[in-house]
């Protein structure tokens, strides 16, 4: 049977000896910590004959119930001894600046977009917001792709489970959707959106990747038209001094079919590399409507016609502002993010 008034003042004598609060913590889990000595006296209290054990009992917990109240005590006056002795040892500078709230930003992704926005808005283009989760009819055949026609390998793809169900492989389906919506109206929008695509990823390809789509249909539309819009695009978002070669292509969806450069600086020392020693950026796709797709659409390719170009923002962001690897943009590094 332990000797309670023994146990009391040594447990008293030690907590005063304490002389920080790591030795304090030591203190409590000697006396009541799960083998505390204050614990096992309390659990002793079964082995007292039955004439002692009220009294013994009402005196152990008298003894925890001070002790941990000295403890709290002693804890208490601790901290504040503790922060009175670092006030005094480092002392407070009140002249020392403020700790800044770090700001947060729009993503560079965000930015180039609300650009590409701004200019296509004052050449007369409304935006238009297409789904990312296709169908296989949307994405290749109403677009000239049958099944099994060779040119879907030009866009390898992410299926789901659903069969026919996909992720888009570009925004070109949205013109589907555009057109089925406004026919017979003439049209000019741009559908900006994610892509994605099950392809390698290198510095400047990414399986996850924005498009901005543009269409525009009327009763003459031509080549020149389509020219003349993204000539002017490109001059207004990279500078007049950059210049825009325009090559012959092939998609499926447009006839004739063009892809367009924008020539990278020559004295960048990424300037190969990126190009692949080219001199040359592509930027987008483009051609003027297919008729098979006009007519998918709604529209009758006797009487209309229509321009449709698709083109990559991140790669545009990477001209725009030297940026040499693509998978930055969605790396989430503030390092990179914040320089914008
Ligand atoms: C297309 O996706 C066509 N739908 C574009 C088009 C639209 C042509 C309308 C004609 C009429 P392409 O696969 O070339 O084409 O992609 C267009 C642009 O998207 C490219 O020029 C490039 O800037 C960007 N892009 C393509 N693949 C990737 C990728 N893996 N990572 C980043 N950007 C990409």
């Amino acid at each position: 049977m332990a000797d309670l008034s023994n146990l009391e003042q040594r447990a008293r004598a030690e907590l005063a000896a304490c002389t920080d609060e790591a030795a304090l913590r030591i203190w409590n889990t000697r006396y009541f910590g799960k083998q505390g000595e204050v614990i096992l006296a309390l659990k002793e209290v079964g082995k007292v004959p039955p004439e002692e054990r009220r009294a013994y009992g009402q005196e152990a917990n008298r003894i925890k119930e001070s002790l941990i109240a000295a403890y709290d005590g002693a804890l208490v006056k601790e901290k504040e001894l503790a922060l009175e002795r670092s006030l005094s040892a480092e002392g407070l500078d009140v002249t020392l600046p403020g700790r800044t709230t770090p700001r947060g930003r729009l993503h560079v992704s965000t930015r180039i977009m609300r650009e590409i926005y701004g200019i296509f808005a004052d050449l007369g283009f409304q935006i238009y917001r297409s789904r990312e989760v296709e169908d296989d009819l949307t994405n290749f055949e109403l677009l000239n792709m049958p099944p099994h026609h060779p040119a879907r390998d030009m866009w390898d793809t992410f299926h789901t489970t659903t069969p026919g169900v996909l992720l888009r492989t570009h925004t070109s389906p949205g013109q589907i959707h555009v057109m089925r919506e406004l026919c017979p109206e003439p049209i000019r929008v741009i559908l900006p959106g994610m892509c994605y695509r099950y392809e390698a990823i290198t510095t400047r390809s990414e399986i996850q990747f924005q498009q901005v789509e543009g269409l525009a249909i009327g009763t003459s539309v031509t080549m020149a038209d389509l020219k003349g819009t993204i000539t002017a695009f490109a001059q207004r978002l990279f500078g007049k001094e950059r210049q825009v070669r325009f090559r012959s292509s092939y998609f499926p969806f447009t006839e004739p079919s063009i892809e367009v450069d924008i020539d990278w600086p020559k004295d960048d020392p990424n300037a190969d590399r990126l190009t692949k020693g080219t001199g040359w950026l592509e930027i987008m796709g483009a051609g003027m409507v297919h008729p098979i797709v006009l007519k998918n659409g709604g529209y009758d390719p006797q009487k209309h016609s229509g321009f449709a170009f698709g083109m990559g923002p991140q790669r545009i962001t990477m001209l725009k502002y030297a940026i040499d690897d693509i998978r930055l943009f969605w790396g989430n590094d503030v390092r990179f993010l914040e320089q914008f």
